[in-house]
């Protein structure tokens, strides 16, 4: 419908932005820090564009009071940041190092201090490698007990100054990046292994969730999915039943186990048919069902639209992880759906879809199948920048953010209950597999795949729009 009248943001809307620990850190062996699976992928050779790694990525390990002043002089209510997993476990489940640990006291108190609001993610990406040579990592059962262990060390030191807790980052990405394209570590490509992955990673999920609630802190906990709602291309029925399917696979077969414990039926019976379901033993429910978020964490950055594919059809395709405009192969998955071309949305240089629209009808779906608030974790352009004399001017970021914030207020007249809007990125940093040309930021950081430079950083245009935005509360978009 359209609005006649908006509705305001609410007073205590939380107005963020994000980055993970891989992509901004750096100082990746420093004080007593182990290698996580990253550190060893990223020295594989030809797995990341132009061999880039986050050994030193924008060095914010050191320069986090540089970083968080910058936020409090742009007035950011709430910055989203990862904890390193390998930080605080180094070596094993049983040692704790305490540097690691007094890393991220020192971000959250400097945050708290200029009034902003700490948002933790416990897992994006980054598990120990000790786990991974041990064990396999999230392929075996342990993983459950080992990351509700993690989890709760940093609940005892963090909760209580932090409120709001994303339990895991984009568990559709790493599993199926991990384990189906190989495109993330393990880089495994067996779709079996990938499925039982996931079920774990799901239980691993609600029982870090679960802990939480045991330890009784005054905080709000939930994931953060990455959520591509599907569009059929046309009225066609069996494009219309593609689409269902795609929803149905790549959304709700997460969401679904987050919000209600179960797996959705049609792709269920689905994985029974091609013997991939994954082993699940019968306690599984009850953790699962225990362990429903307080919110769902949306990262939104597209739409997909898709069109009936036959047993026979396409499948995997080759995203574009080169900046070459039209580079992307579709894929799909034969007899379920096949992703196609939308003519009527522009895309960027990465062939992602610019569709503010479709983040509203993410809200939409959202509320009306789970009833949760929703907070928004991640949502932002990926460009080339150019620094000119001192100068970024990405207008086509602001324009991005601008209508894509709009398209929140929308969603909030409609009646969606939304927290916060955290855009992806804080800084420019690393982006895991296309290098340091890709940014993101309101911050541009001087810095390319050749060298770290002077990591000098410069406020870009975009900065300037947001920190009105948040000192209006969005009443000038
Ligand atoms: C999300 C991740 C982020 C970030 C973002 C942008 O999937 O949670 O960590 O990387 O996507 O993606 P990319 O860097 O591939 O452009």
């Amino acid at each position: 419908m359209q609005h006649k009248k908006m509705k305001d943001f609410p007073e205590d809307f939380l107005w963020g932005s994000a980055s993970a620990a891989y992509q901004v850190e750096g100082a990746w062996d420093e004080d007593g820090k182990g290698a996580s699976v990253w550190d060893t992928f990223v020295r594989i050779p030809g797995k990341t564009f132009k061999g880039t790694n986050g050994d030193v990525a924008v060095d914010h390990y050191h320069r986090f009071k540089e970083d968080v002043a910058l936020m409090a002089e742009q007035g950011l209510k709430a910055y989203r940041f990862s904890i390193a997993w390998s930080r605080i476990f180094p070596h094993n489940m049983n040692e704790t190092n305490e540097k690691g640990l007094q890393f991220y006291d020192d971000l959250i108190d400097e945050l708290l201090a200029n009034q902003i609001e700490p948002v933790v993610t416990l897992y994006h990406w980054d598990i120990p490698q000790y786990l991974q040579d041990e064990y396999l990592g999230w392929e075996s059962r342990q993983i459950i007990e080992d990351f509700t262990t993690y989890a709760e060390a940093v609940f005892r030191r963090y909760g209580d100054r932090v409120k709001y807790w994303v339990s895991l980052n984009e568990q559709n990405i790493f599993i199926s990046h991990g384990y189906m394209m190989a495109t993330h570590p393990p880089a495994v490509k067996d779709p079996k292994r990938m499925y039982q992955a996931n079920h774990h990673a799901n239980v691993a999920n609600a029982a870090a969730i679960n802990k939480y609630r045991s330890l009784g802190m005054d905080g709000q906990i939930g994931p953060s999915f990455a959520y591509s709602p599907g569009y059929p291309i046309d009225a066609r029925p069996e494009n219309i039943l593609a689409a269902e399917n795609f929803d149905e696979m790549n959304a709700y077969f997460w969401m679904d186990v987050y919000a209600k414990g179960e797996y959705p039926t049609a792709i269920w019976n689905w994985l029974e048919e091609n013997d991939l379901q994954p082993e699940i033993r019968p306690e599984d429910f009850k953790i699962l069902k225990a362990g429903k978020p307080d919110f769902m964490g949306v990262n939104y950055y597209q739409t997909s639209t898709v069109a009936a594919n036959p047993l026979d059809g396409v499948g995997i395709g080759t995203p574009n992880y080169s900046g070459e405009k039209g580079s992307t192969k579709r894929g799909g998955i034969p007899g379920v759906f096949k992703e196609v071309l939308n003519p009527f949305v522009e895309k960027t240089n990465w062939d992602w879809v610019i569709d503010p629209l479709g983040l509203r009808i993410a809200l939409r779906r959202i509320n009306s199948r789970y009833g949760l608030p929703i907070l928004i974790t991640e949502n932002g352009l990926g460009e080339y920048d150019k620094l000119e004399e001192g100068q970024i001017h990405d207008q086509y970021r602001i324009d991005y953010l601008n209508d894509h914030a709009k398209a929140v207020q929308e969603a909030i007249t409609d009646g969606v209950k939304v927290l916060g809007y955290c855009t992806w990125s804080y800084t420019d940093l690393l982006s895991w597999l296309n290098g340091y040309q890709k940014r993101y930021g309101f911050v541009y950081v001087d810095r390319d795949e050749e060298s770290p430079k002077e990591l000098k950083r410069y406020k870009k245009a975009s900065y300037y729009w947001y920190k009105e935005v948040i000192e209006q509360n969005g009443k000038n978009l």
